[in-house]
């Protein structure tokens, strides 16, 4: 098993970490398992890669501009806050693994574990109902952090070989039931497009997906909004993600000040006047939104076409899971905006609350969780609930992102390291979870794995005619559920002849 090391390593250092290469090696074999000639799947490859690139450019940019200002806010206040936000949370979770006197490169063998039982689970899926990989690498080893230290802090005396084999079956379970939760919502919002989503808030889109309907109306959607007067300069994304984000953006700079902005963003020169820096900051958003666009539609018009070989000829009936921004080119461009700010209101609310209240830990928002979470929430929202549903939903999940990620920030003690992994599942589902472990011990997880494996089957029960054909044959799901509309309103008329 030695040798197996440096492949395993070399593996994980270039391809398995970098979802560009991994999607971009995805898309050449599918294609080459599609029968295509080699430049064909090579100018796949090349496209796929690129257009990964071009989204990280996009997400890394609106990461790297706004994660300093909210940040900041802790700065300026003189607090001692714990920011969720997954790279706060995984540089927290590795300073409390190394404090405990603990071993961080665990980490990278609980990821190998951990997505080989994701690929058992898919090969098995006739039993095991998962009809998903998830291939977001960069969300792998954060999520495997965070996990990594939370059954270090259950678990204080297992020896390394129990840990990461114990939490590599849990979080593989995790990644295989959550991203396959996502599968309906996304084919539908997609119309087919042929993707899931494996992030950070699976478990969220699958709620949203339940009760978006029920909050709104889809046909009160931002697609259908007519603004009137001087409003329709909203209707243009460009135009509505600009002047909302000045205002946004203007608020918090302003309270930050110009000193201090000079101290944490380096882009901010010493001769450039504070309004003109501002304005670049804020529309920066919608220059990194409209990237975004473009990269997302690249590669996954590649993956989705090329994966029908990986699909029909090694793991049938499966699909990739992939980053939440995947879903963006499908909904309404400012969707996105809208959930970002309702998330932010829900959030600061939130964290007012904390103050008045006392709480004996203080939470300041993390960029990430606040705009990929809520603008994710916002996109299925509007398209299933409408405009309503595209507000409620991230505001109130801005509220839960602030309380779950303080109470865990608080339990599990990362907070003392400056931070919690603050995405949606990881303010929720995951502190539910550890609170499980911590008292349950072995019958605590044990009981969390079954209980993940039995939600797909759940699932499939409920709809096993159409189960595995959304994700296979989608034209097909149409059909079927057409046919199926259709004799049940003949029913309906029999019922009401008789
Ligand atoms: C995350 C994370 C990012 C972003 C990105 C969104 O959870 O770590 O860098 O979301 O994946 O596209």
């Amino acid at each position: 098993m030695e040798f197996l090391m440096p492949v395993w390593e070399f593996f994980q250092n270039n391809i398995l970490t970098k979802p560009q290469f991994f999607i971009g090696f995805i898309v050449f074999i599918g294609y080459l398992l599609l029968q295509r000639p080699i430049y064909e799947a090579v100018a796949g490859f090349i496209k796929a890669v690129v257009g990964y690139m071009i989204l990280n450019v996009a997400s890394g940019g609106l990461v790297g501009n706004f994660r300093p200002v909210l940040a900041g806010l802790k700065d300026r206040f003189d607090l001692s806050a714990a920011v969720i936000d997954p790279y706060f949370g995984q540089a927290a979770a590795q300073a409390s693994i190394e404090n405990a006197g603990r071993s961080f490169s665990m980490m990278m063998v609980v990821l190998l574990i951990a997505f080989s039982i994701n690929i058992l689970l898919v090969l098995f899926r006739r039993y095991t109902k998962i009809r998903t990989l998830f291939i977001t690498g960069h969300v792998m080893v954060q999520q495997s952090s965070t996990a990594l230290w939370l059954v270090i802090f259950c678990f204080p005396q297992l020896q390394d070989m129990g840990v990461v084999c114990m939490l590599g079956v849990l979080l593989g379970t995790y990644w295989s039931v959550g991203s396959n939760l996502t599968v309906e919502p996304c084919q539908q919002l997609t119309e087919g497009g042929g993707f899931a989503t494996g992030h950070q808030q699976m478990f969220g889109i699958w709620i949203v997906s339940k009760i978006a309907g029920k909050i709104g109306n889809k046909e009160k959607s931002l697609e259908n909004l007519k603004l009137p007067g001087f409003l329709s300069i909203f209707n243009e994304n460009v135009v509505a993600t600009g002047i909302l984000m000045f205002i946004f953006f203007g608020v918090i700079i302003t309270i930050l000040g110009p000193e201090l902005m000079h101290k944490i963003d380096p882009s901010f020169s010493a001769n450039q006047s504070f309004l003109f820096f501002i304005i670049e900051k804020s529309f920066n958003f919608a220059v990194y939104l409209t990237i975004l666009q473009l990269g997302v539609r690249m590669f996954v018009s590649e993956l989705t076409e090329s994966f029908q070989g990986i699909s029909s000829k090694i793991l049938p009936g499966s699909m990739p899971a992939v980053d939440c921004a995947a879903t963006y080119g499908f909904g309404h461009p400012n969707a996105v905006t809208f959930g970002f700010l309702f998330g932010a209101l829900g959030q600061f609310l939130a964290i007012i609350g904390l103050i008045v209240f006392q709480s004996p830990i203080l939470i300041i928002s993390g960029f990430v969780p606040l705009f990929f979470d809520n603008a994710t929430f916002a996109v299925f929202a509007n398209r299933l609930g409408g405009l309503r549903a595209a507000a409620i939903i991230p505001f109130v999940s801005g509220i839960i992102q602030v309380l779950g990620g303080g109470f865990a920030a608080y339990f599990f003690t990362t907070g003392n390291f400056g931070g919690w992994h603050g995405n949606f599942d990881w303010d929720t589902l995951w502190p539910v979870i550890g609170v499980i472990m911590n008292y349950g011990q072995y019958i605590g997880v044990v009981a969390v794995i079954l209980i993940l494996l039995a939600i797909p089957q759940i699932i499939y029960y409920r709809s096993k005619d159409t189960y595995f054909l959304i994700a296979e044959d989608y034209d097909q799901y149409l059909e079927v559920m057409e046919q199926k509309k259709r004799s049940a309103e003949e029913l309906e008329v029999m019922a009401q002849k008789v």
